[in-house]
């Protein structure tokens, strides 16, 4: 990838919980980005690129979780372990927490809040917007859930956007799914190399 001063790349949710296979939503193969992530985040400092991390900062009750009518089981709650970001990871830069509140979605973009429908940004486009950045790199977990959100979310906004199939794992509760997470990209106009 190549990597300047208007890229960021943005390491999605490389923490405990998926990446750790002890963790409570590991994500298989989670484990593996983290070595591929290391070098992407070497290779754009040395460029002089953004380096930017979101981390799923959710409460202990939330609607996202299967126990209050979501999907999941309980995982990245706010301050735990299985919120900490990955302690191989190479952290260069800041970190957008997201997942906050009554949310249930999973783009590090924004929270749409099912208790009132409001929708909030979180900090991240501004970060962008600040470092005119118009490119955006996008690796981490998961390919089906909030890779594909948050690089959907950046190609709606206008960036040109790349995701590293390297980088990225697929919780696939249905086998297909990162196979479909990455066609829908692709056809969102982003470059999957
Ligand atoms: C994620 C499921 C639930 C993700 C977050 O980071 O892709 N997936 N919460
Ligand atoms: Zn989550």
């Amino acid at each position: 990838m190549d990597y300047d001063d208007r890229t960021a790349l943005i390491v999605v949710d490389v923490q405990n919980d998926f990446a750790d296979p002890e963790g409570a939503l590991y994500v298989n193969g989670g484990e593996q980005v983290v070595e591929v992530v290391n070098r992407e985040v070497d290779r754009a400092v040395s460029a002089g690129a953004l380096v930017v991390y979101t981390q799923d900062w959710h409460n202990e009750v939330t609607p996202h979780f299967a126990e209050h009518g979501g999907t999941w089981p309980v995982h990245g709650v706010q301050g735990t372990w299985g919120a900490a970001l990955h302690p191989d990871l190479k952290v260069q830069g800041h970190s957008v927490h997201k997942g906050m509140g009554e949310d249930d979605g999973y783009s590090g973009f924004s929270e749409h809040n099912l208790a009132n429908g409001v929708i909030d940004q979180t900090p991240l486009e501004t970060m962008l917007r600040e470092r005119a950045i118009d490119k955006v790199v996008v690796a981490g977990l998961a390919t089906d859930y909030c890779v594909r959100a948050t690089a959907l979310d950046a190609a709606a906004r206008g960036f040109k956007v790349t995701v590293l199939r390297d980088a990225i794992r697929g919780v696939n509760l249905e086998p297909e799914d990162d196979a479909l997470a990455l066609r829908a990209m692709e056809e969102a106009g982003i470059t999957a190399r």
